[in-house]
């Protein structure tokens, strides 16, 4: 990528789309262009393909797509399929229409089987049955990564996919209803903190093991992709983590940590565990040349920070 490439980056409000921009304005990307949802509807081909006749992108961070924590997987099944279905079908047909140089599709870990062995390699993709609260948004996301990797073999197009863990970071989604777990323990532990509350109610049992990455350190990976690893070097996608996990039970210490709450842990075992356990195995992505920078406890206290300044209702 040159500074002056035209690079789209889809997705700009989201918390990945928003820190690729942040982190390639850094290096000095001076042509980048996005959309707001109310600008551009991704899910209408149309509106899609005006885009391109209009912006024509030499590159495309694929971030856009509808996200959200298990209880919002589980309550909007249609939704996270046919948006994710349609946003990707028409960007990536679009990328290959109008001659887009190289693409970086985001997808999402839980696209592995839920009994898949631990830590998960990038070959056990399709090798057994999904989760069942995050189907729908898996299948979408492996349709995504088919596309690509298709286009490539028949057009001889660039789309590269990168399947991250769970994020987390400024501009992250902090509603209780459809938020990941990090963001939802860190608004739910900052209330107890304010309004002396005794305890705090966690789903599940506490027990799945999940690992979190940074989001900045999401966007420099992005990137350091986009700028560095062709799809041949990649194959049809790589992990993007840590390979470090904590239960849900040690990742609300920290945050109480970091907040400074030292009331009950109280687990409601109505609410879903979702799958047991979701390690990336980081070894291609060390080869290829990239690895994390930001560990949990510095990557929370910055998300609080940022909480404090950004979302804090004085609750
Ligand atoms: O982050 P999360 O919503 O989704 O939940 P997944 C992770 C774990 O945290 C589950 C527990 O075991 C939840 O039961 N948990 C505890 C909570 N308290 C809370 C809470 O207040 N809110 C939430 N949301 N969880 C998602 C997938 O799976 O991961 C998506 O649904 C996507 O498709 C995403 O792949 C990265 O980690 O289970």
């Amino acid at each position: 990528m040159e500074k002056q490439s035209k690079i789209y980056v889809a997705g700009h409000r989201g918390l990945v789309g928003s820190a690729i921009i942040r982190h390639l304005q850094e290096k000095g990307y001076n042509n980048i262009i996005y959309r707001t949802s109310h600008e551009l509807d991704l899910r209408n081909q149309v509106s899609v393909i005006q885009l391109f006749e209009q912006e024509k992108p030499d590159y495309i961070f694929l971030a856009a797509a509808k996200v959200g924590g298990i209880l919002a997987n589980a309550t909007y099944p249609a939704q996270f399929l046919y948006d994710n279905l349609m946003i990707q079908s028409n960007v990536i047909e679009a990328a290959k229409e109008f001659g887009t140089k190289k693409l970086v599709f985001l997808g999402s870990t839980c696209i592995y089987p839920k009994m898949a062995p631990q830590p998960l390699k990038e070959n056990y993709l399709l090798t057994g049955e999904l989760e069942s609260t995050n189907e729908p948004y898996a299948l979408a996301k492996i349709a995504g990564i088919k596309m690509c990797s298709s286009y490539n073999k028949q057009y001889g197009t660039e789309f590269i996919s990168v399947m991250p863990t769970n994020l987390y970071g400024p501009n992250d989604n902090f509603n209780l209803e459809t938020s990941h777990v990090l963001p939802a323990l860190m608004r739910k532990i900052h209330k107890a903190k304010i309004n002396k509350e005794e305890a705090v109610t966690i789903w599940g049992s506490g027990t799945p093991l999940r690992e979190f990455l940074h989001v900045d350190d999401m966007a420099s990976a992005c990137v350091y992709l986009m700028e560095n690893c062709t799809f041949e070097q990649i194959g049809e996608f790589v992990n993007i983590g840590t390979g470090k996990e904590l239960t849900i039970r040690e990742l609300a210490e920290t945050i109480c940590e970091i907040i400074g709450f030292d009331g009950e842990l109280r687990f409601d075992s109505t609410k879903p565990d979702g799958t047991p356990r979701k390690l990336t195995d980081v070894t291609k992505l060390h080869e290829l040349g990239w690895h994390h920078k930001i560990e949990l406890k510095e990557g929370v206290q910055d998300t609080y920070k940022w909480y404090l300044e950004n979302v804090n209702e004085h609750e």
